[in-house]
């Protein structure tokens, strides 16, 4: 059985959002297109409370980009980004999310963050999508989303070592590229840790 897993495609992440990915919204129609070619359709949710240390606002003279540590990890410092119930939570108004089965929020606990779709950054909790796509049979895992140097990453990495065969939509994914190349580091990152990087014309084929 295959899933398609949509990360992160929601407002904030998009060019016109409060922590803009470059291109972010090219991923939509990619996840769209590949929704006919799966048996299950998964989509995380990065879901913050105001109160929640990832955000720069929340670290008096601390800034955008800070690094500090949080829940015993390093801990890049972001805007406000993705706050439960507001506008910049919700998915990209284009996205088809009725053809969405499961919604796996993470990023919750104010105390620590959550790149992954799997666990938080100190892979201390788990937010039960294992469990949620063994239940439903999946063995392989297509990963679309945003970001690629982030949450696409880190979710595909731990997809892997779930034991699931995950296959990275590179024209799918868009990076926040703090540094040039991040994104081009991450997918080798990615390859190196097994997973397969194609495009969506090979899904489609
Ligand atoms: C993400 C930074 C902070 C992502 C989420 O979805 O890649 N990046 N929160
Ligand atoms: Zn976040």
């Amino acid at each position: 059985m295959r899933a398609l897993l949509l990360v992160d495609i929601q407002n904030d992440f998009m060019p016109f959002g409060s922590l803009p990915v470059p291109h972010g919204d090219e991923v939509v129609a990619v996840a769209n297109a590949l929704m006919d070619s799966v048996d299950f359709v998964v989509a995380t949710q990065d879901w913050h409370p105001q109160t929640h240390g990832s955000f720069a606002s929340n670290h008096y003279g601390r800034a955008q980009g800070d690094i500090v540590t949080l829940g015993g990890v390093s801990q890049v410092l972001w805007p406000d980004h993705c706050v439960q119930g507001l506008p910049g939570a919700s998915f990209h108004a284009a996205l088809n999310v009725a053809r969405i089965d499961a919604v796996v929020r993470k990023g919750t606990d104010p105390l620590i963050d959550s790149y992954s779709g799997f666990f938080d950054n100190g892979h201390r909790q788990d937010t039960g999508l294992t469990d949620l796509l063994r239940s439903r049979g999946v063995t392989e895992l297509v990963v679309v989303g945003l970001a690629t140097d982030y949450c696409v990453k880190y979710t595909a990495l731990d997809g892997e070592t779930e034991g699931f065969d995950v296959v990275v939509i590179e024209d799918g994914v868009r990076a926040v590229d703090l540094s040039a190349g991040d994104g081009e580091k991450a997918l080798a990152e990615m390859r190196e840790a097994g997973c397969r990087v194609e495009h969506l014309r090979d899904l489609l084929g």
